[in-house]
């Protein structure tokens, strides 16, 4: 079951520019930063009520946020949902016939185990499972 939007991802060139927005301007705290060498990406998050906006700054040339800055530029990269259980979302939606970039859960931000489902079969939207431990 989806519960709830778990954060939105956004590609950004680098967290600390990113920071003079978020924080110093729209004055939304930055309450850590993870390093997620799996992902290649460098994460800040930002909790606003029962959900979160993650910054994601590309740590090497094969990330997928650099490649997304590349061809897009910065912006909205995903939107997580929260799930209960991930893998009976996973099997439910390929059931339907949705196409995973991942179908076995890796693990993403904050120890969370994440899927995410290819945006050509979103309506263009990379949108990425989430499910927590809290
Ligand atoms: N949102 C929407 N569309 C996207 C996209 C995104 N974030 N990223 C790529 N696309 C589109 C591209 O525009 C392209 O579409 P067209 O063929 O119409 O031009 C298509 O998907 C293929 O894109 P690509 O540039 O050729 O890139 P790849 O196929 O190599 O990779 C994707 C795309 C989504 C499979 C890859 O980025 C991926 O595996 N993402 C999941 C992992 C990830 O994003 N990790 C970083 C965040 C980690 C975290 O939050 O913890």
């Amino acid at each position: 079951m989806i519960n709830k939007i778990d954060h939105i991802g956004v590609a950004v060139e680098s967290i600390e520019r990113a920071l003079d927005f978020y924080k110093n301007k729209l004055r939304i705290d930055c309450t850590d930063t993870e390093y997620i060498e799996s992902q290649m990406v460098r994460v800040a998050f930002l909790p606003l009520g029962d959900s979160e906006i993650e910054l994601l700054e590309a740590t090497d040339d094969n990330s997928a946020i650099k490649k997304f800055i590349d061809k897009k530029g910065q912006g909205i990269h995903h939107i997580a949902f929260r799930v209960d259980n991930l893998e009976e979302e996973i099997e439910r939606l390929k059931g339907l016939g949705m196409v995973f970039i991942n179908e076995k859960p890796s693990y993403g931000a904050g120890g969370a185990k994440i899927a995410f489902l290819h945006p050509k079969t979103t309506g263009g939207v990379l949108v990425e499972l989430c499910e927590r431990e809290v």
